[in-house]
């Protein structure tokens, strides 16, 4: 027994990551396009206002993700670019582009699997407040509701929020993403309540618009792994615990209450009358049944007696290599929440570039995936419901805050001509799909 036999063997991307096209089509800007007009934010000075050009290139992309074997992609939707107050008017042609994407994807068998959320608010909402305003969960609700009359006949897989941990910690803590806010706890857990309660009525719509659908929720996740079997359990214990201080990186603070109803005990006692104050009728709309929980991982972290060793391989970014980390994390989430698990990003920047002959050598990159893609495999033998596998990302992109350097791409981009060339660990990907990762 390996992966099962319908696994879905994908790439994922993000709007404002690849798409550019920031103010064609009647598309409003979000706060990511304001952020990167701030000097100083972005390694650079870089922005996303072209960024891939897949808002005019995007046939030419899928074409390219059928040829290298894809039968799943995973993407998110531009609020702002289908409604650009973030409320209200419907932009029939930003609707369309995905509409129109969908069909191309569905036109070469590839299951698309929309990402509702992956951080570009419209920055019309931001100036009311963002997630901290009360109506954000309405505002949330009726974005996924014309998200899901116009693609839910032909999309049956959606993940409500990506990251939200991310966007709140590096987002409206730490001040380094948009819209670059330090907020204080109180005001953050305010933020958090919003956003689980925008979950919940996400889902609700999905179900009632999209009765076939597959609907889930995606985080950031660093893997606790045992340095010793003995560690196991303190393992699982640290994965877990959820303290008031950086409450919001915790997994269990995102999970918890959509699986099981309940903020973590620990968390609601220390944080006292600092807590929104919330009721049984919030934690219903939260914990409605999901289909799935999705896992972005990169990286983990030992538990038990460890030192690393010098030299440890780290990546371009300077990401410690984790050979065990999906295996530990989907091991660890099975163990919590008993749901299907996809793996909605992991993945890897390199040195890459286009050698004299034309093409991109990138071994690490398959050494990398090789090696987590093992313990992937051995979480799925030994019983965890993986369900599929995304790698980040298809083709390089802008990542955030550190511009146009890091590339995670399956496909280079040169961004002066637009030219994608696959890098060699494309090819490798396309065999191991092909085998449905027998070869591992
Ligand atoms: C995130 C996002 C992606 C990133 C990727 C690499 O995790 O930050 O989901 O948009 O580009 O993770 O850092």
């Amino acid at each position: 027994m390996s992966f099962r036999k319908d696994f879905a063997w994908g790439a994922a991307t993000a709007s404002y990551q690849i798409e550019g096209a920031w103010n064609e089509d009647g598309k409003a800007p979000s706060i990511w396009d304001v952020f990167c007009e701030q000097p100083g934010k972005i390694d650079d000075g870089e922005n996303g206002t072209v960024a891939c050009d897949h808002y005019h290139r995007y046939k030419e992309d899928v074409k390219l993700m059928a040829e290298l074997g894809l039968n799943s992609y995973r993407f998110s939707i531009a609020w702002a670019r289908i409604m650009p107050d973030g409320t209200g008017a419907v932009n029939e042609k930003g609707l369309n582009f995905y509409s129109m994407l969908v069909d191309e994807l569905l036109k070469y068998n590839i299951t698309p699997y929309v990402t509702l959320y992956h951080w570009d608010l419209p920055y019309a909402l931001y100036l009311k407040g963002g997630w901290l305003n009360p109506e954000s969960s309405a505002w949330f609700e009726e974005y996924t509701r014309a998200v899901a009359k116009k693609l839910g006949d032909r999309v049956k897989h959606f993940i409500t929020f990506n990251e939200p941990s991310v966007f709140m910690g590096c987002g409206c803590f730490l001040g380094e993403h948009a819209p670059g806010l330090k907020l204080e706890t109180r005001d953050l857990l305010h933020m958090g309540h919003n956003i689980h309660l925008a979950h919940g009525k996400a889902v609700k719509v999905l179900r009632e618009l999209v009765p076939d659908a597959k609907v889930g929720i995606t985080l950031a996740t660093m893997p606790a792994i045992p340095a010793t079997k003995a560690d196991e359990k303190a393992a699982y214990d640290s994965y877990f615990s959820c303290t008031k201080n950086l409450f919001f990186w915790s997994d269990a603070y995102w999970a918890d209450p959509i699986v099981f109803g309940k903020y973590p005990e620990k968390l609601l006692k220390e944080c006292g009358d600092m807590f929104p104050t919330f009721t049984d009728d919030d934690m219903k709309l939260i914990s409605q049944k999901i289909d799935f929980l999705g896992q972005n991982i990169y990286q983990g972290r030992y538990v038990g007696e460890w030192k690393r060793p010098a030299g440890t391989p780290h990546t371009e970014v300077g990401w410690d290599t984790f050979d065990t980390a999906l295996e530990w994390g989907v091991k660890h989430f099975t163990k919590r929440y008993n749901l299907p698990i996809y793996i909605t990003e992991n993945g890897i920047s390199c040195h890459d570039w286009v050698s004299l002959d034309g093409k991109v050598h990138d071994p690490n990159r398959i050494d990398f995936l090789h090696r987590y893609l093992r313990g992937l495999k051995n979480a799925a033998e030994s019983g965890c419901d993986v369900m599929g596998y995304f790698q980040w990302s298809f083709m390089d992109n802008f990542e955030w805050a550190k511009g146009f350097n890091p590339r995670f791409g399956m496909v280079f981009c040169d961004y002066q001509t637009q030219k994608r060339i696959p890098k060699d660990s494309a090819f490798w990907y396309k065999d191991v799909i092909k085998t449905n990762g027998e070869n591992l």
